[in-house]
């Protein structure tokens, strides 16, 4: 599958200059989701600014990733990342409803940063083979996304282990570049 999504991926993004930013609460399956797309033979972690930063260029495409949530202090260095940001991609732990209000807060803080007002927003309900994960639509709902009239977004559920629904979103975020 991996190797699938990197070949997809090549066929997908020609030309097109693509920088994401794949954030989420920590434990949501972020570094999961990298590692199953195998961008890159290696991933990148910067560890030197005080919160973990990954990233991975493939092609044309950008994904840094980092979690979101814990301290202020260092909330101030996530703006070096946002200037330029084509799409965001916001990975949820589906199964851990308890956390979902805290998802929601992070979630809305980062849709306010006026440098990340322009970019598309692409929501990984991820975790989807827990049995007490919520769906996508359950999601997409508890996260009031049908009341975003501002960008364009799109949540798809996902199994970052089997990288089932990865490639799907991915293809969303392919159209929406072109268009
Ligand atoms: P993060 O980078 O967002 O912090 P990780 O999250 O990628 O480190 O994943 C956190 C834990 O969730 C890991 O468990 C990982 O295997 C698991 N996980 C990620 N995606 C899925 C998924 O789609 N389904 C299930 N069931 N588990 C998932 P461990 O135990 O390895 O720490
Ligand atoms: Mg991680």
């Amino acid at each position: 599958m991996g190797v699938f999504v990197s070949k997809m991926m090549g066929y997908m993004f020609p030309n097109i200059e693509c920088r994401t930013l794949m954030l989420g609460l920590d434990g949501a399956g972020k570094t999961t989701i990298l590692y199953k797309l195998k961008l890159n033979e290696t991933v990148n972690t910067i560890p030197t600014i005080g919160f973990n930063v990954e990233t991975v260029t493939f092609q044309k495409v950008t994904l840094t990733v980092w979690d979101v949530g814990g301290q202020k202090r260092i909330r101030a260095l996530w703006k070096y990342y946002f200037p330029n940001t084509t799409t965001l991609v916001f990975v949820v732990d589906s199964s851990d409803r308890e956390r979902i209000p805290e998802v929601k807060e992070e979630l809305y803080s980062l849709l306010e940063e006026p440098e990340l007002a322009q970019a598309h927003l692409l929501v990984f309900a991820n975790k989807q083979d827990m049995p007490n994960a919520i769906t996508p639509n359950e999601l997409s709902n508890k996260l009031d996304l049908p009341a975003i009239k501002n960008r364009q977004w799109f949540i798809c559920g996902t199994n970052a282990h089997t990288g089932q629904g990865l490639y799907e979103g991915l293809m969303w975020v392919k159209d929406e570049m072109k268009s």
